[in-house]
C-alpha cells in the first residue's frame, strides 16, 4: 500500500515537473502552422489601401485544427512599426493561458520583429466554424483568416461537400487613419464601408478599372453543400441572400449544431458564424434557368447608408462565367433588419444540455451601454469606457505576478451595485456563480441615438437568452423562454430597434447565462471595430488568483514582460511552457 502511494507521489511529481519545464522552441520544434503578420498597399475590390496582411494577403490562409488535439501556431509580427496578437475566435476557452491574444488582457503583444508560439486545444464537441483575427488596433478588418475545427465523429448532418464564404469590409481609410480620428478631440468618423467582400473579393460596378472580380462560389449539379459563412466584417451587418435558391437550412451557429432551421436569407453580425445546406440544383432544374450562375446578394443594415454586393454562385458550364458584370438593379429585394431574428426558436442540436435556470442565477449584471461626447467621443459601460491603453500591464500578468487583487476588486465591483469595479474596470466573477449579464442599450447623451451592437464573449460560450425591445423585464422574458431551448453561442446581437430616442432612454437589450466554470481573463465586447476602438469593451476575471494561478502556477518569467524570454526573433530561440 505504502509503496504504491509513494510511487503514486513519484508520478505526480515526475509529471508535475514535466509540465511546469520550459521547452526550447529551436528548430526542431514544428509548429502545426505558421502565420506571418505584414504591413503593406494591397488591392481589393480594384482599391489599394495600406493593410495589415496574414502570410500576404486578406484573408490569410485557412487553418484546420481537430477537436481534442493540440495545435501550436506560431504568429511572427514581420511588421516594423505595430504590435500584433492572434485571437481565436470562438475558441478562447481552449487557449492556453497567454494565448487568447487579447493584448493588455490575456498576454503582451508581439512586439516587432518577435513571434509567439500560441497553444490552443478545442475541447471535443466544438467542431464548427471559427475565424482568427489580431486583436490590435483596427487590424482584424484585414488581418484575419478562416478557422475550422474538424470533427473526429461525423458531423450530424450529411453532406457532400462545403465551401467557406466569409465576409469582410474595405474602408479607404488606413487603420492608423480611422484609430486617430476615432480617437481624437477632433472626432472622424471612419467612413462607411466601401465593399462588403467575400472572400475578400468583390467588385463594385461593372466600370471599376482593375481587375478585381466578383468571388465564385462553385457548386455541382446535385450535389449538397455545407457553406460556412464567417462574419469577418469590421462594421457591417449583412443580410444575405442567393437569387433562385432561396432554402437554405441552417444547422450550426457559432461553432454548435443546432436542430434545421429553413431561410431565404441570413442575417449576419461581425464575429458570428452559421453553416447551412444549399441543395445545388439538378441537371434538370438547371435547364429551366436562363443562366447557370446565380447571385449572392449581400445587404448592409442599420448603417446611415444601404450597400447592397455580389458573389456568384457558379455551375459548371460551357461558356466562362461572368465575374466582372454587377447587377445595375439587385435581382432580390433589398433587405431590411428583422429584429430578434432566429432568437427563441433555434434549437441545440445535442440533448446534452447545461442550460442554466432563472432559479439557478446567483447574479444578474445589468450593463447599460451608451455614447457620451465629453473631451472624445466614447462608448460607455456603465458609465466606462475600455481601452487597450487602460490598464498599464496585462491583467493575467498582474495575476501571476501577485499585483492584482482580485478579492479586493470583487468586493468593490459588488459594493458599486453594478457588478463593476471602476478601478480595474473589471467585472469580476467566482468560479461557480452563474451570471445572468445583460446588455442594455441606451440612447447617446447628445442627440438620442442607438447603434446595433454585436456582442462577443471570450470564455466559454454564453447560452442566450434572447432580446427585446426597450427595457430588459425578466419576468416578461421568462414567460417567452418557456418551452423554448436556448443555444450556447459567442456573439448576439444588440439590436437598437430604432435610430434615435432620447438621452439615456432603454431601446433593446440582449441577454446572457454563463456558468462560472472556466478560470480566466475574459473580454466580452462590441465586436465592431470602430465601436472597440471608442471604449465598447469590456473585460470579466473569473476565479479568483487561486483559481487562475492553478492552470499554470509558475508559468515562467518570460510571460511576464513585454517581449520577454516566450517571444522569439530571428537570432534567439523562445522557451515556451507546454500547458496542454
Ligand atoms: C504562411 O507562410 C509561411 C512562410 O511564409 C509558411 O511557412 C506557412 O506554411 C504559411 N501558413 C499557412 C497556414 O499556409
Ligand atoms: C506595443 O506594446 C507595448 C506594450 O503594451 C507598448 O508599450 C508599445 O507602445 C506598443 N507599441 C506600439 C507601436 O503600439
Ligand atoms: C477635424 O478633422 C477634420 C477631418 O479630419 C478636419 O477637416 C478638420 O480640419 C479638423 N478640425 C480641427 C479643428 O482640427
Ligand atoms: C461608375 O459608374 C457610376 C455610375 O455611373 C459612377 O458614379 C462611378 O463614379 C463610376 N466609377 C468608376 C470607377 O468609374
Ligand atoms: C424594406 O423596407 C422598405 C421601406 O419600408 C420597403 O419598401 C421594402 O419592401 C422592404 N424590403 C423587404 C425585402 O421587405
Ligand atoms: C457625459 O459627458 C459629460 C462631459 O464629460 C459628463 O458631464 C456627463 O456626466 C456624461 N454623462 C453620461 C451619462 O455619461
Ligand atoms: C481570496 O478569497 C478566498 C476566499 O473567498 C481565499 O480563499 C483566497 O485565499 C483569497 N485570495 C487572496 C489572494 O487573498
Ligand atoms: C468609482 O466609483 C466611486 C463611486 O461612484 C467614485 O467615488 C470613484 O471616484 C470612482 N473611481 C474611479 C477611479 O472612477
Ligand atoms: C415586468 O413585466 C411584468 C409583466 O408584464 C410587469 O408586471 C412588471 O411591472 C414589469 N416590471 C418592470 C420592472 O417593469
Ligand atoms: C532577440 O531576443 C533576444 C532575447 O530576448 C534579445 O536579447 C535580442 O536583443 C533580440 N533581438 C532583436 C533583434 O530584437
Ligand atoms: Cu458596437
Amino acid at each position: 500500500m505504502r509503496s504504491i502511494l509513494r510511487i503514486g507521489y513519484l508520478v505526480l511529481g515526475l509529471a508535475t515537473a514535466i509540465q511546469g519545464s520550459l521547452v526550447l522552441h529551436d528548430d526542431s520544434f514544428q509548429p502545426d502552422h505558421i502565420l506571418r503578420v505584414t504591413a503593406r498597399d494591397y488591392t481589393q475590390a480594384c482599391m489599394e489601401r495600406y493593410s495589415v496582411l496574414v502570410n500576404g494577403s486578406s484573408p490569410g490562409p485557412e487553418l484546420r485544427f481537430q477537436e481534442g488535439k493540440v495545435s501550436w501556431i506560431r504568429v511572427y509580427n514581420d511588421m516594423e512599426d505595430s504590435n500584433v496578437t492572434m485571437h481565436w475566435h470562438g475558441l478562447t476557452a481552449f487557449t492556453a493561458p497567454f494565448s487568447d491574444g487579447t493584448p493588455l488582457a490575456s498576454q503582451w503583444p508581439i512586439p516587432p520583429g518577435h513571434f509567439f508560439d500560441y497553444e490552443v486545444r478545442p475541447e471535443v464537441g466544438y467542431a464548427g466554424t471559427y475565424f482568427y483575427h489580431s486583436h490590435v488596433s483596427f487590424h482584424a478588418v484585414t488581418a484575419w483568416g478562416a478557422l475550422i475545427v474538424d470533427s473526429i465523429e461525423p458531423a450530424p448532418y450529411e453532406y457532400d461537400e462545403e465551401r467557406i464564404i466569409a465576409l469582410s469590409d474595405f474602408f479607404t481609410k488606413t487603420d492608423e487613419e480611422i484609430v486617430d480620428g476615432l480617437t481624437s478631440t477632433n472626432f472622424t468618423w471612419s467612413g462607411e464601408t466601401s465593399a462588403v467582400l467575400v472572400n475578400g473579393q468583390g467588385r463594385l460596378a461593372t466600370n471599376a478599372t482593375g481587375s478585381c472580380k466578383l468571388a465564385a462560389i462553385s457548386v455541382e449539379p446535385g450535389k449538397t453543400y455545407r457553406l460556412r459563412f464567417i462574419g469577418a466584417t469590421a462594421l457591417s451587418f449583412v443580410s444575405l441572400s442567393i437569387e433562385s435558391h432561396d432554402v437554405l437550412e441552417i444547422i450550426e451557429a457559432d461553432g454548435h449544431y443546432t436542430k434545421p432551421v429553413k431561410t431565404s436569407y441570413l442575417q449576419i453580425a461581425s464575429g458570428q458564424r452559421y453553416s447551412v445546406l444549399l441543395r445545388a440544383k439538378s441537371e434538370s432544374e438547371l435547364r429551366n434557368e436562363k443562366s447557370r450562375q446565380f447571385y449572392f446578394q449581400l445587404t448592409t443594415m442599420g448603417r446611415p447608408t444601404v450597400l447592397t454586393t455580389f458573389a456568384v454562385l457558379e455551375y459548371p458550364s460551357s461558356t466562362t462565367t461572368d465575374l466582372i458584370t454587377v447587377p445595375a438593379t439587385p435581382p432580390l429585394p433589398v433587405a431590411n433588419i428583422t429584429y430578434g431574428w432566429l432568437d427563441y426558436t433555434v434549437e441545440p442540436y445535442y440533448p446534452d444540455y447545461d442550460f442554466p435556470t432563472v432559479e439557478e442565477v446567483t447574479r444578474r449584471i445589468i450593463i447599460n451601454v451608451h455614447q457620451n461626447v465629453s473631451e472624445r467621443t466614447v462608448w460607455l459601460q456603465n458609465g466606462y469606457d475600455w481601452v487597450q491603453t487602460f490598464p498599464k500591464s496585462p491583467y493575467l500578468v498582474d495575476i501571476y505576478e501577485g499585483t492584482l487583487d482580485l478579492n479586493a476588486s470583487y468586493k468593490r465591483a459588488i459594493d458599486s451595485g453594478y457588478g463593476f469595479d471602476n478601478q480595474t474596470r473589471l467585472f469580476p466573477a467566482k468560479m461557480g456563480e452563474v451570471l445572468e449579464i445583460v446588455w442594455q442599450n441606451r440612447g447617446t447623451v447628445d442627440n438620442g441615438g442607438v447603434e446595433n451592437h454585436p456582442f462577443h464573449a471570450h470564455g466559454r460560450h454564453f447560452y442566450d437568452i434572447g432580446g427585446g425591445d426597450g427595457l430588459y423585464n425578466l419576468t416578461e422574458n421568462e414567460e417567452r423562454l418557456k418551452g423554448t431551448h436556448p443555444i450556447p453561442r459567442d456573439t448576439s446581437m444588440l439590436y437598437a430597434y430604432r435610430k434615435e430616442t432620447t438621452a439615456l432612454a432603454p431601446s433593446g437589450w440582449r441577454a446572457w447565462r454563463i456558468r462560472v466554470t472556466d478560470a480566466g481573463v475574459w473580454m466580452m465586447h462590441c465586436h465592431v471595430l470602430q465601436h472597440m476602438v471608442m471604449g465598447m469593451q469590456t473585460v470579466f476575471t473569473f476565479g479568483d488568483q487561486t483559481d487562475i494561478k492553478a492552470q499554470a502556477r509558475t508559468p515562467g518569467r518570460g510571460y511576464l514582460t513585454y517581449g520577454g524570454s516566450v517571444y522569439g526573433n530571428a537570432t534567439y530561440s523562445p522557451s515556451v511552457r507546454h500547458f496542454f
